[in-house]
Order: structure tokens, then sequence, then C-alpha cells
């Protein structure tokens, strides 16, 4: 009895730290925080983090709406974090609690707070655009000198797809990243809210359905490096990701990544607090230890996805900071939008499109 009373309070002295301050429940994009960052928060504050990933918005968006979630911080795409504030679903972000929210860069923070017309919603974590990554020697070989390796027709023209269907080409499983963009492609705004373009944007994907290996949003990295596919719609941090796996593995696979000239979607990652969220201190602690400056840095130079954090790009490899495919020149901003916030008769619309175009009906 002694003994086991002895052992008990040995084992808590020792795991002291850990228990000490309590837990921390993280729901985040899967390839998106630096190897070392959880690690290095819970050796520095002793908070006990589960650490969770997905890979799409709406699996976020489903579990938030369930409820009782049992997380403490989650990082929405700013459109779905604005649907997710009317519907009551995330608590008011509180920035007296957050010193280094001054890290921030104000007009990354502003872009986004527009867009969600609330500025209470959540710190922008990080941002990025949607558009083409590619093996440059397996689309020269198949489409020459004339490969559009600038448009989105590298992938949406059906005549492309097809002549690059034996080497693999996907397609983000995001409809809120995907459809603008076929809607860009075709002339027409890609901040647009008119429901036809959308069902337009479906037809012109349900062609190209035929010539696809899969739809999928994080799978298409590894492959990518790997060179098991050669075409893909992919986010920026996650098609560099791929082409730095590529060169690490020396397997001969160069991977590019480009904003076509048709326009891409600008889009901006949230952290954000659930209402009904059980660590609120620690989840305030978690947010405030990545808006420091060299922690915000280290996470970018791992991803390679554009930081919300402007103090952080003193740190930031400058390979990366100089990328237009990551920090994109004036000259390529002006090709990006933002996508206003969908309503519900519209995202019913969006999501219509896009089952049939996923299920190949
Ligand atoms: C990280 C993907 C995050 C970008 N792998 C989606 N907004």
């Amino acid at each position: 009895m002694k003994k086991t009373l002895l052992l008990t309070m040995i084992s808590v002295l020792a795991s002291g730290a850990a228990y000490a301050d309590g837990k921390l429940n993280i729901y985040n994009w899967s390839d998106y925080i630096a190897e070392d960052t959880i690690a290095n928060f819970k050796a520095e504050t002793g908070i006990d983090v589960t650490y969770d990933v997905y890979d799409s918005n709406e699996v976020l968006e489903a579990k938030m709406s369930a409820g009782s979630s049992g997380y403490d911080l989650v990082v929405p795409t700013a459109d779905f974090l604005a649907r997710g504030r009317q519907s009551g679903v995330y608590a008011d972000m509180d920035y007296s609690r957050i010193a280094n929210a001054k890290n921030q860069n104000p007009q990354v923070q502003s872009l986004a707070n527009k867009q969600m017309q609330d500025d209470k919603a959540g710190l922008v974590y990080m941002w990025g655009t949607t558009g083409i990554a590619y093996n440059e020697k397996k689309i020269a070989e198949r489409l020459g000198d004339n490969a559009p390796t600038d448009s989105w027709g590298l992938i949406l023209d059906p005549a492309n797809a097809a002549k690059l269907a034996d080497c693999g080409v996907a397609i983000l499983d995001a409809p809120t990243d995907v459809l603008p963009n076929v809607i860009a492609y075709l002339g027409q705004p890609g901040d647009t809210t008119d429901a036809k373009l959308f069902e337009d944007a479906g037809a012109v994907l349900n062609k190209v359905r035929p010539h696809l290996r899969y739809i999928h949003s994080s799978q298409s990295i590894n492959d990518m490096a790997n060179g098991d596919i050669c075409a893909a719609i992919m986010w920026s941090g996650d098609a560099f990701q791929a082409a730095a796996r590529a060169e690490e593995a020396n397997n001969g696979h160069v991977i590019n990544y480009y904003i076509p000239s048709e326009g891409t979607n600008m889009w901006f990652d949230m952290m954000a607090i659930p209402a009904d969220a059980k660590n609120v201190d620690n989840a305030y602690r978690f947010i405030d230890y990545m808006m420091r400056a060299d922690v915000a840095a280290n996470n970018v130079n791992y991803v390679w996805y554009a930081s919300g954090n402007e103090a952080a790009e003193a740190k930031i490899d400058p390979e990366v900071l100089s990328h237009p495919g990551i920090y994109p020149s004036k000259e390529t901003r002006k090709n990006l939008f933002v996508t206003p916030v969908y309503d519900a008769a519209l995202d019913r619309i969006v999501n219509r499109v896009w089952s049939r175009f996923t299920s190949g009906s």
C-alpha cells in the first residue's frame, strides 16, 4: 500500500509538468505545421496537446456544427469561419489575451476580416493560393512545347487532361477552392455568386472527370513527389512541399507550381476557438505562442505557405519570402480574388454541383 502510494507520488511528480497545465485539443490541416512546433510548445508549457488533422473544410464544418467536438483550437478557412460564426459555433477572439497579435500583418488580417465582415473571428494563420502543380518532364513529353503551363486549361481542357491521364491528373476535393477557379477559366469573375456560373463550372469539370486519377486534397503531395501523378490542382504550399520532397529524394522529378493567368482565389486559414471549447486559456496560450515571430517563421520555412505574421518575415528563408508562388508579386496579386461568403442557398448549389462531379453521375 505504502509502496504504491509512493510510486504514485513519484510518477505524479515526474510527469507533473505534463499534468499541471492541463490539456489542449487542436484540429488543424494536414501538412500545415513544422515538425517540432507541438513538441516545443509542450516542452515550454507542460500543456498536454492532442493534435489531429483534416484535409477538408467540409469535414471540419460538419464536426463543428454537430457540436461537442472536444477541440479547443481549429483552423477553418475564412469563408467557413464566417458561416460558423453566424450559427454561433465559434467564440469571439479576445485579442487582449494575445500579446503577440501585434506581430500580425495588418493588411492580410484586414483582407480576411473584410471577407468575413467580422473582426473578432480569429487570426490568419497562413494564407495562400490555389493553382496547378506539374511534373516538368512528364508534361513536356505529352504536350510538348505547347503545354499551357500558365493556364487552368492544362487540366480543365479535356483534350489536355486526356493526354495526361496516363501519368495521373488530380483535383482537390474542395468545391470552394475549385469551382470559382473554373469560373475564372471560363472568363467570368471568380468572386461571383451567380448560381448559373457554378452550374457551368460543374459542366466543365464533368467533361474532365473521366481523365482524372482522383479527387482528393492531401494525397497529391506524396504522389506528385514520387511521380505517381503528373498534374494536379493543389494549394500553393502543398505543391512546394511536393517539390521539396522530390528534391530531397533526388528522384529526378522536377515539380513546378503556377498561379494561372486567368486568376485564382486567395484564401486565409484562421486560428479560431470553438464556442464550446473547454481549455480556452490553453487555446490562447497556444495562439500567442504561434504568433511569436520565431515560431511563425519556423512554421513557414517548413510548410511553404505565406504567414499572416509580419514580424516573422525577418526570420523566413529568403528563398521562401522572395518566391512568387508563395508571396505573389504585385503584378500577380492583380489576378487574385477573394470569394464572398456564400449564403445557404448558394452553398446548397455548390454542394450539389460538387457531388455530381465527384460521384461521376
Ligand atoms: C495544408 C492545406 C491548407 C490549405 N495542407 C487549405 N486552405
